[in-house]
């Protein structure tokens, strides 16, 4: 399986994180993906190849213009303030406001933003636009010469919706990758999104349309972040009616259980008959996870990337969160490797 991955990804590193009241150094941090190309070495992965640069047509078809534009001026703008900090949102657009995008650079972080902890730097636009181009690439892959790939995306993506960031996020790199399969003749597309936080990002892209499955096991957002979308009666709308599955799980959930939830969501990707799967992976399913709650070994990410090979679909695996850090590589293995000797 080949490996997608940007040295780019170092050029997002914010200093801080708005967490518990504190300005915090992120969880998602640079040494993630260090971690994960280390022990995929290790193993005798091949060595990660370099993105091609993202093509913005295919962006364009998941993300809105205004969105795009904003990413691409924020810092330029916030900065032309004087602003010493980095850019992080403070007055969100909340119920019985305005829904119009405002001239200054305060209000566009707010008009544009899904959660509050997330920082722009001078450089976040350039790793994200790497981040994107991994899973484009990787895509790509898959349509041609592989059956399986991985885009080893940093930042992460599936936070990240049609017009709105935040949870980490700025483009959404498994819908870039699911559009880009579309767009290279697959018919129907699956994601499964198997990060502990809910994909509110990738099912607001999808909620319209049955021409990509969004399928989710993740924490019951009455009790995790993303908090506001992730419930198992978000079904999808109009076209999309039946094409978003969502499996909320309550805190200590352990794999007996997570597991039943994946062979139920394996099977209706079965029944759809997907021309490829897009897994979301995020392994902070894991029991030492610093900001999650799910109880996952390091061996249950062998059993359930096995699970997933098994179901035979043109796989592709685009990283998410994860922030045990020192972990992150060895369970990130696991999936693939699990995955590869099904
Ligand atoms: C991104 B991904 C920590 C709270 C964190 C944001 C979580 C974003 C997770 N104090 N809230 O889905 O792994
Ligand atoms: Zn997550």
């Amino acid at each position: 399986m080949k490996t997608i991955a940007s040295t780019d990804h170092v050029l997002h590193f914010p200093k801080a994180e708005l967490s518990g009241g504190e300005l915090v150094r992120p969880y998602e941090c640079p040494e993630r993906w260090d971690y994960i190309v280390e022990a995929l070495a290790n193993s005798g992965f091949s060595a990660p190849q370099a993105p091609t640069p993202l093509d913005m047509a295919t962006v364009e078809k998941v993300h809105g213009d205004d969105y795009l534009r904003f990413l691409a001026q924020a810092w330029s703008l916030w900065e032309a303030e004087g602003y010493q900090g980095e850019a992080l949102p403070m007055a969100v657009p909340n119920r019985r406001m305005q829904q119009r995008e405002p001239e200054n650079i305060n209000g566009k972080l707010g008009y544009f933003a899904g959660a509050t902890e997330t920082a722009i730097t001078a450089t976040t636009w350039q790793a994200v636009q790497s981040s994107a181009a991994c899973a484009q690439t990787a895509a790509r892959l898959l349509g041609t010469s592989e059956t399986s790939a991985f885009a080893l995306c940093r930042p992460p993506g599936h936070h990240a919706g049609f017009d709105l960031y935040g949870g980490y996020c700025f483009l959404n790199n498994a819908a870039i990758a699911a559009q880009q399969l579309r767009d290279a003749g697959a018919s129907k597309v699956a994601i499964l999104d198997v990060d502990f936080h809910h994909g509110n990002g990738t099912q607001d892209i999808f909620y319209e349309r049955n021409d990509v499955l969004f399928v989710s096991l993740h924490g019951n957002p009455g009790h995790a972040f993303p908090y506001f979308l992730g419930y198992a009666d978000e079904t999808g709308k109009n076209e999309g009616e039946g094409y978003n599955i969502n499996y909320p799980m309550l805190p200590g959930t352990r794999y007996s259980v997570w597991s039943d939830a994946l062979t139920d969501a394996l099977d209706r990707i079965d029944q759809y008959f997907p021309d490829a799967l897009v897994v979301s992976l995020g392994v902070d399913t894991f029991e030492r996870d610093p900001i999650s709650f799910f109880k996952l070994t390091s061996d249950d990410f062998t059993r359930y990337g096995n699970a997933i090979g098994k179901r035979k679909h043109p796989t592709l695996f685009v990283m998410e969160g994860g922030y045990a850090v020192e972990e992150i590589g060895i369970n990130t293995r696991n999936v693939l490797q699990g995955f590869l000797n099904a």
